[in-house]
C-alpha cells in the first residue's frame, strides 16, 4: 500500500502531518475520514481504536499519534528538510516544543473549539474560560522562549514547528494573540509564511465553514490572494 494520511482537511492535528509531508514532498495518497458517518467512523476505528485523525499507514504499520507519524517519516521517508534534528541536544528540544504546542497550544484551543459546538452551558462557558487561561500562560511562554530565534528548536524548520503552526493558528482565532508579545507574532507571521503551512489553510479553506469559529477567522485567510 502507498503511504496514506487518513485525514480531514479542517483538523489541526492533520496540518501538523501534512505540514511534514509538504515539507519534504513526500508523496502520499491522501483519505478522507469524516468522522461524523458512524459507518466510516467504525470502519476507521478498526484500524486504530481511538479512532483519532490524522493515522498514517503503509505497508508495513499503521503509525498513530502525530508527533510519532513525523518521526516514523524522518526515518522511513526522509527528504530535504530533517525534522527531528540530528543533534541531541536540538533533537531534545523540538521533542520538548512539539509537546508543549500540543499539550499547552492545541488542547487548550481544542477545548475552546468544542465549547462553542452545540447549545451553550455554564459547564462549556468554565472549560473555556479555564483554557483561556491555560492558553494566554503559552502565549507569554512562548513569548519568551522566541525572543533572539527564528524556530522553535535549533537553526532550521523541526517537528516543533509542524506542531505550532496549526496550533497557533487557530488558537490566535480563539484568543488572538496579545499585541505586547513581539516574537510571538513575528514567529506566527513566519510560521504563515512558510509555503507548507500556505498550502494546508488552501486546502482547510473549502471547510471553514464547518468551523464553530468562523466568523473570526482574519479576512487574510479566507481567499487565495489575501492567505498570508
Ligand atoms: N494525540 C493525538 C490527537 C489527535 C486529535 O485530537 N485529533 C482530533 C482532530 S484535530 C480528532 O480526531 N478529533 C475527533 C474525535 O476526537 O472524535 C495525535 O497527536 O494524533
Amino acid at each position: 500500500m502507498a503511504l496514506t494520511l487518513h485525514l480531514h482537511p479542517l483538523s489541526s492535528y492533520c496540518h501538523k502531518v501534512l505540514i511534514a509531508l509538504y515539507e519534504n514532498q513526500t508523496p502520499f495518497h491522501p483519505h478522507l475520514v469524516d468522522l461524523g458517518d458512524g459507518k466510516a467512523r467504525a470502519d476507521f476505528a478498526a484500524l486504530w481504536p481511538t479512532a483519532k485523525i490524522p493515522l498514517l499507514q503503509d505497508d508495513a504499520r499503521v503509525v498513530p499519534e502525530t508527533s510519532i507519524m513525523i518521526e516514523y517519516l524522518d526515518r522511513h521517508y526522509p527528504g530535504a528538510q530533517p525534522l527531528l534534528p540530528t543533534d541531541d541536544a536540538t533533537c531534545l528540544e523540538a521533542r520538548l516544543w512539539d509537546r508543549l504546542f500540543d499539550n499547552y497550544v492545541m488542547t487548550p484551543m481544542q477545548k475552546i473549539v468544542a465549547s462553542r459546538m452545540g447549545s451553550p452551558s455554564e459547564d462549556k462557558e468554565r472549560v473555556a474560560a479555564e483554557a483561556t487561561v491555560t492558553l494566554r500562560t503559552s502565549y507569554d511562554m512562548i513569548e519568551r522562549h522566541m525572543a533572539g530565534r527564528s524556530w522553535a528548536a535549533g537553526e532550521s524548520f523541526s517537528i516543533a514547528d509542524c506542531a505550532a503552526a496549526p496550533a497557533l493558528f487557530y488558537a490566535s482565532i480563539a484568543v488572538p494573540l496579545p499585541a505586547s508579545h513581539g516574537h510571538l507574532a513575528a514567529y506566527f507571521e513566519r510560521l504563515m509564511s512558510r509555503a507548507s503551512v500556505k498550502r494546508v489553510i488552501a486546502e482547510a479553506r473549502p471547510y471553514l465553514r464547518l468551523f464553530p469559529l468562523k466568523d473570526s477567522v482574519p479576512a487574510r485567510f479566507l481567499s487565495d490572494a489575501s492567505a498570508a
